[in-house]
């Protein structure tokens, strides 16, 4: 109750701030997008890891103005650099949207105005959702639509951990899958330890959905996704979750 109060006070105060962490190509390693990540600076608490709040926010109903927060200050970024840097900036930027959020009938109203007020095409953006946010239809599924129709990508998160249903690739049609970190771990293990990032690979290749391999930490990883067909990655191996100055950083030596 108490990290529910603070941050009740940290949605109206400068505590939260993003990190980006790039998504690269392989075999190069060259930044293709940013995934967006929230931190929260507490004055006495010092960092605390979203894997605390975002639980917290989830239950008291608080990531509703939480994600609406994130969501425009990272398309606020994201449209800075694609004006700074033009076809040089991050192809796109990928934003954590928790099924509560997709759930509010305001979700893809709210998407809209954001892309509208920060000018960022829709194209630009990518949400990441759970499947298990979807699962059982109904509203959450509409809002995926909706914002499809937007133009607005999507992606289903740590696919494979959750109430995964390969059927739901057909019901909820999305842009990306991003095969979780416990599948990627595997991949230079045994055929029975790789069996699963291999066979998504295949999967995504039918279907026409780009995958990106979550959670790289080993050059030995890297390369053994790309001969797996992978071509898109994110792990600690690349880049952390970076400042945006990092970003920029990045950007300005490739322009
Ligand atoms: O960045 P880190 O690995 O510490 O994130 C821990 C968890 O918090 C991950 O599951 C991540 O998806 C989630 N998370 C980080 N930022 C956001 C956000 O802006 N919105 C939501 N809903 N989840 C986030
Ligand atoms: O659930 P989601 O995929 O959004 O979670 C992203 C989280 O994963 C972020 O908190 C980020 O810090 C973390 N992360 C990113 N790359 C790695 C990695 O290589 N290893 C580990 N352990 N965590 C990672
Ligand atoms: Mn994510
Ligand atoms: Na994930």
């Amino acid at each position: 109750a108490r990290l529910g109060a603070e941050l009740q006070r940290a949605l109206t105060s400068d505590e939260l701030f993003l990190l980006y962490q790039p998504v690269v190509t392989l075999p190069d390693g060259e930044l293709s997008g940013v995934e967006a990540l929230v931190r929260w600076r507490h004055p006495e608490r010092g960092l605390v890891s979203p894997a605390e709040f975002i639980p917290v926010a989830e239950r008291n109903g608080m990531i509703v103005q939480l994600g609406a927060q994130v969501l425009r200050e990272a398309c606020r970024q994201m449209a800075d650099w694609r004006r700074r840097y033009g076809d040089a900036a991050p192809a796109r930027i990928g934003v954590n949207v928790s099924a509560r959020q997709l759930r509010e009938p305001t979700f893809p109203q709210t998407v809209a105005d954001v892309l509208t007020d920060t000018g960022l095409e829709p194209g630009d953006l990518l949400l990441e959702i759970t499947e298990t946010a979807v699962f059982d239809g109904g509203p959450a599924l509409q809002a995926v639509r909706a914002v499809r129709e937007l133009g607005v990508h999507v992606a289903l998160d740590d696919f494979g951990t959750g109430h995964s249903s390969l059927g739901l690739l057909r019901t909820c049609p999305v842009d990306v899958l991003k095969v979780d970190k416990s599948f990627v771990d595997g991949v230079t293990g045994t055929a029975e330890q790789s069996a699963i990032a291999t066979s998504l690979a295949q999967i995504a290749r039918a279907l026409r959905l780009r995958t990106v391999a979550e959670g790289v930490e080993t050059e030995a990883q890297a390369r053994r996704l790309y001969q797996l067909g992978y071509r898109l990655a994110q792990g600690f191996h690349f880049a952390r979750p970076l400042p945006a100055e990092e970003i920029d950083d990045l950007l300005a030596v490739r322009e």
